[in-house]
């Protein structure tokens, strides 16, 4: 063989060699934790945006789902990503805030009545700089989609009034605002991790507790409480946040794939939770759950000290948010 014709095979071994590493390269999995059940619309997001991020990248991005809190509670899987031991999390308002504080703020008692007017602002400059004071944090929020509007379940009795709740242990998420808003109102508030909520309401640790329909139902609250009372007291959204490392490693084509998929799973999150919630009530009441209207009125009167002190303690974004949530209904 003469010397050149070597020298052409080693240099087409070579090129495919490396061919070969980059492709193997590029082929990612990526590790999204959440913390809700099946058939939760988070839940099914999360699968709609692993489809869609397979889908895009021609299979060579795969992510791995694990959703109901296997990787721990959502405030664990936050800092999981702060620390980049993990890649993404579909995760939650309460625990968020124990990180940024100005995410609680979205939760000042009846701030919003229906989701869709959160979202106007969660898509517009507040929450733009909500996502850059997470990423200052070390928490890139790729996209807000929604958890809901909340209300009460507990087995003692049902809430009308603000006085019902008083000495009723109920169980928040590691929420601060959630925590004023049950103090202000008299509960007894006792965070605890929402994958360890079913059992403390089974053995009785907690009387009761407070999430939107779609939780109460994916999550089978309904199994283990008597009473479901309608407050609508707060909303939540829930943060999409991927680690800043594992962003940073993409190429901003595969970023581009993610960004676009996020955006997708976002909308059909959204939608998705508004449909369920529309049914919901029938099916919880055919699953033994009493239904009643609380005095929402009375318990907005009860709540306003904490517009005070949050005002207070956060400054400029509380007037910001009540000045876009105005605009937003207009
Ligand atoms: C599910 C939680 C849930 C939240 C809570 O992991 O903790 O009550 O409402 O959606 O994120």
């Amino acid at each position: 063989m003469k010397d050149s014709t070597v020298i052409v095979l080693l240099v087409c071994c070579l090129a495919c060699a490396s061919l070969l590493i980059a492709a193997e390269a590029e082929a990612r999995t990526l590790i999204l934790g959440h913390g809700a059940a099946p058939g939760n619309p988070r839940t099914l997001a999360c699968d709609v945006f692993a489809k869609l991020v397979s889908d895009g990248s021609g299979g060579r991005i795969s992510i791995q789902v694990q959703g109901s809190e296997q990787l721990g509670s959502d405030v664990e899987m936050l800092q999981a990503v702060q620390i980049g031991a993990l890649d993404i999390t579909a995760n939650s308002q309460g625990p968020l805030a124990t990180i940024v504080p100005e995410a609680a703020t979205f939760g000042l008692p009846f701030l919003f009545s229906m989701p869709q007017q959160a979202w106007q602002i969660l898509d517009g400059p507040i929450g733009d700089k909500l996502a850059a004071l997470s990423e200052n944090q070390g928490l890139k929020v790729l996209a807000w989609w929604d958890n809901g509007i909340r209300h009460i379940t507990n087995n003692v009795r049902p809430i009308k009034g603000p006085t019902d709740l008083h000495g009723i242990k109920l169980r928040t998420p590691k929420d601060p605002m959630t925590i004023d808003i049950f103090k202000a109102l008299g509960a007894n508030p006792t965070p605890i991790a929402f994958g360890e909520l079913y059992l403390a309401l089974r053995q009785g640790t907690v009387d009761g507790q407070e999430n939107p329909l779609v939780n109460i139902w994916s999550s089978k609250l309904y199994e283990v409480q008597k009473y479901l009372s309608l407050s609508g007291h707060k909303y939540e959204m829930t943060p999409f946040i991927i680690c800043p490392k594992t962003w940073q490693s993409l190429s901003s084509q595969d970023q581009e794939v993610i960004q676009h998929a996020v955006q997708l799973a976002k909308t059909y999150q959204r939608l998705e939770l508004v449909r369920q919630e529309s049914m919901l009530l029938d099916k919880l009441v055919a699953g033994g759950i009493k239904v009643n209207k609380a005095n929402q009125p009375a318990f907005h009167q009860a709540t306003k000290p904490v517009y005070e002190s949050w005002r207070k303690k956060m400054g400029t974004i509380v007037d910001d948010l009540l000045k876009a949530t105005e605009d937003a209904r207009k």
